[in-house]
């Protein structure tokens, strides 16, 4: 390329080991003008623009890319704080909440104390009880050994028990027989009484033989006024008694006749009978003689020593009266 007196630009040189730059060819730096060097000045600067451009671009290029995985990134990283944003104001409502909700707890929290502080106290007086019913049964513990003590000698007890109720029996027989001598005492201190009144006892009956002569009435009316009454006879044995007892004296007994010709009968009430009671006349009795023999009396020592005689006669009389034992 020749164009006059400008210089070329610049020219390529190839050489075997090295590609340059240059104008048409290598400067010799020996003999280079200065007027020539001015061109190559402006060349190396606009080389040097050309690299800076170059290099520029590249570094845009790798700073382009970089800078667009940066923007994910901060992209990326926004969303993930505008997440935790969200998260907190969430939280922050549920703090909100919390807080009403602490208030409560606090409220009750307090009641628990107080409660608490109740049970504090009932513990204290559930201790004391403790300790006292600890006492007790320390306490009960030793009565139980007494008791144990005192099992150990019931069979000892048992034989004793035995014994005294044998004794108890023994005592109710003698308690039993002192009852019947009491009471046979007491018929005794009666029949004693009666004895020393003039009174006699046979078989179950007291007898009073007197020693003044009444008639048949009078003597009636002297018994009853003693609780008794002229004396009946109802059998052989009390018939023996009276007129042994009577020793031949005459006594006024207690047979009459119901009007001047009725039946006999005893003044006691006993029924008369009149069969067995005729082995006790005197052979010939009773006679009635002037049909005015109304009243009976013992006249002889014998079992057949009845006689019918005038009622209104004086004589000696039996009264008698059923012993009946006083009331304990
Ligand atoms: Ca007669």
């Amino acid at each position: 390329m020749t164009t006059g007196e400008e210089l070329p630009c610049a020219h390529f040189t190839v050489d075997k080991q090295n590609i340059a730059l240059w104008p048409r060819e290598p400067p010799t730096k020996r003999d280079q003008p200065l007027a020539l060097r001015k061109p190559s000045t402006i060349c190396v600067v606009l080389t040097f623009l050309t690299l800076v451009l170059v290099t520029s671009i590249l570094l845009q290029s790798i700073l382009y890319s970089w800078l667009l995985g940066t923007i994910s990134n901060v992209r990326t990283n926004a969303q993930l704080l505008k997440g935790r944003v969200d998260n907190i104001s969430t939280g922050s409502s549920e703090i909100k909440r919390n807080r009403g909700g602490l208030k409560v707890a606090s409220t009750q929290i307090q009641k628990v104390n107080v409660s608490l502080n109740q049970v504090r106290s009932q513990l204290l007086i559930l201790e004391t009880g403790l300790e006292k019913a600890n006492s007790q049964i320390q306490v009960l513990t030793r009565s139980w050994a007494e008791v144990d003590v005192l099992n150990a000698q019931i069979p000892e007890l048992k034989r004793d028990l035995d014994k005294a109720s044998a004794l108890n029996a023994k005592v109710r027989g003698l308690q039993n027989s002192l009852e019947n001598m009491d009471k046979s005492l007491r018929q005794q201190n009666d029949i004693l009484q009666m004895l020393s009144q003039g009174w006699k006892y046979f078989k179950g009956n007291f007898y009073y033989f007197s020693h003044v002569s009444k008639t048949w009435y009078s003597a009636q009316q002297f018994c009853t006024s003693r609780n008794s009454h002229l004396t009946s006879v109802t059998s052989e044995n009390e018939q023996e008694f009276l007129y042994k007892t009577a020793g031949g004296g005459v006594y006024w007994i207690g047979l009459t006749k119901a009007g001047s010709e009725g039946d006999w009968y005893w003044a006691d009430n006993t029924p008369f009978n009149k069969v067995q009671s005729a082995r006790f006349w005197i052979p010939g009795e009773p006679n009635n003689v002037g049909s005015n023999e109304h009243c009976a009396n013992i006249k002889i020592t014998s079992l057949r020593s009845w006689n019918d005689a005038s009622c209104d006669i004086s004589l000696l009389f039996i009264c008698k009266k059923p012993y009946i034992p006083s009331e304990s």
